[in-house]
Parts: C-alpha cells; sequence; structure tokens
C-alpha cells in the first residue's frame, strides 16, 4: 500500500487556520466571486492580479503602475465601488477588457482571505471553473500538507466556498488515490457537501446567504452560471510575489 503524501485540511475562514503550523501549500477559494474573477481574468490574458485587502493599499501601487496597462478592481457588499474600472464579476473580466493588463484588485472577503495567508510558500487560488487544474498542479507539486481556505463572509462561514473546497478534495482524491487524505472534519464535511449538490451546482450557490444577497441586488444570473461552471478552465493563478497572483 502507498503511503500518505498529502494531507489536505480544509478552514471556513483563514482567522482558524493555527498559527503555529504553517502548510506546504494552500488553496484560497471564494466561488461568489473572488476567484472566480481571478481565474477568468487571467485566462483572459490578464497580465496578473494584484490582490489587496486595504483600498488606500491599492490606489497606491495601481498609481505606480503605467495607466494604461492597468485597472482597478473594487467591491464590497457585492457592489462596484465608485471610481473603480470593474466590480468583482467574472463575466465582466472580458479578452478585450483584461488582456495584457494588472488588474488591482480588493473585495470584501476573497482578497482579505489572499492576504491572510501570503506567506505560504505555494499559494494558489481555486473556483469550480478552474477546480481539476488546481487539483493537478498539486498532484505534480506534492505537498506534504495542503491548507484549503475558505474567504466566508466577514468571518462568518460561506456554504460555497465549502462546496467548492469539497470538489477540489474529490478531485485530488480520484487523482490521487490513497495518498490524499483529509485530516479535518470540515475537509471530510465539504467532500459529503459537495457531493450532495455536484448534479446542479448552481442550485448549491443560488441556496447560499450570499448567493441570496447577490439575487437580492439583482441581474446576477450569467455570474451564477459562469462561478458554477465545472472544471472548464486550464489556468492556476499563482503567488508569484507577496499578492500578484499570475497563471504560471
Ligand atoms: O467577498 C468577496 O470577496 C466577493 O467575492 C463578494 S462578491 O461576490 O463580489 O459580492
Amino acid at each position: 500500500m502507498s503511503s500518505v503524501a498529502m494531507q489536505i485540511s480544509y478552514f471556513h475562514v483563514p482567522a482558524e487556520m493555527p498559527s503555529t503550523a504553517q502548510p506546504e501549500a494552500a488553496v484560497v477559494i471564494d466561488v461568489l466571486r473572488a476567484t472566480t474573477t481571478i481565474a477568468w481574468a487571467l485566462h483572459n490574458g490578464a497580465e496578473a492580479v494584484q490582490a489587496f485587502a486595504d483600498l488606500d493599499d491599492l490606489k497606491a501601487a495601481a498609481e505606480a503602475w503605467p495607466a494604461e496597462q492597468r485597472l482597478l478592481l473594487g467591491e464590497r457588499g457585492g457592489q462596484k465601488l465608485a471610481g473603480f474600472d470593474l466590480g468583482n464579476s467574472p463575466v465582466a473580466v472580458t479578452r478585450a477588457v483584461v488582456q495584457g493588463k494588472r488588474l488591482f484588485m480588493s473585495t470584501t472577503n476573497g482578497t482579505r482571505a489572499l492576504d491572510r495567508v501570503r506567506a505560504v510558500p505555494l499559494l494558489l487560488t481555486a473556483a469550480l471553473p478552474n477546480r481539476g487544474a488546481v487539483a493537478q498542479r498539486l498532484i505534480d507539486r506534492q505537498p506534504a500538507t495542503l491548507a484549503i481556505v475558505g474567504s466566508g463572509w466577514e468571518g462568518s462561514y460561506s456554504l460555497e466556498d465549502s462546496l467548492a473546497a469539497g470538489a477540489l478534495v474529490e478531485r485530488l482524491q480520484q487523482m490521487g488515490s490513497a495518498t490524499v487524505v483529509t485530516v479535518n472534519d470540515e475537509a471530510t464535511a465539504a467532500l459529503a457537501l459537495w457531493r450532495q449538490h455536484s448534479s446542479d451546482p448552481e442550485a448549491g450557490l443560488r441556496c447560499a446567504t450570499h448567493g441570496q444577497r447577490l439575487i437580492g441586488l439583482g441581474d446576477h444570473d450569467d455570474d451564477f452560471r459562469c462561478c458554477a461552471g465545472l472544471d472548464q478552465l486550464d489556468v492556476v493563478p499563482t503567488q508569484q510575489d507577496p499578492g500578484v497572483l499570475q497563471s504560471v
């Protein structure tokens, strides 16, 4: 029998991660919608996505970048921020808009989650459209310890992040067989949740409280369809410098 090669933990929000033992790899998930937007932006040729927890830090970094090569993405409470080029919709980051551009991005929870784990040596982001590509990268790199980190909503549990965490665990176990194991109950529960919703992920996203929040804001059908699309993209957003995600 082969020995265990990858131990997977899932944390609903970054604050649940133990500060004592840093994993070899982390995957941040914010299905609705930050990590879906990041995946589509890089797929569509964005030079990089640079993520910020703080808006003043974002503006300072963006100002130091050539104006014709940058876009500012800002979202709070599901809505685009005034003065920003884009909000946080994955269907807005088309090739015509983002190709060759660096996207300076701040969102309510997703980019804050990324900021919390930026010291992890191998840091990726995942969403449903690039779940298989991220799983393949992890199987190739074989970290001994993997933390999957949900973004949640302002410190609380988010169902949609757990769905995608379970989808990633499922794919990793399919690819890695007995060498990939879950080591906390959150990861095991996420897998069970995914199995309950995998035949209709969009319905799962819509019934989550943040799904309901977006429905309340109106006109998000295209976003739901995009965020629920499974295994459509080969892109693996990977932190290259602190906060800077590129497709490598
Ligand atoms: O919380 C976040 O980071 C966002 O993804 C929320 S929203 O989907 O843009 O409303």
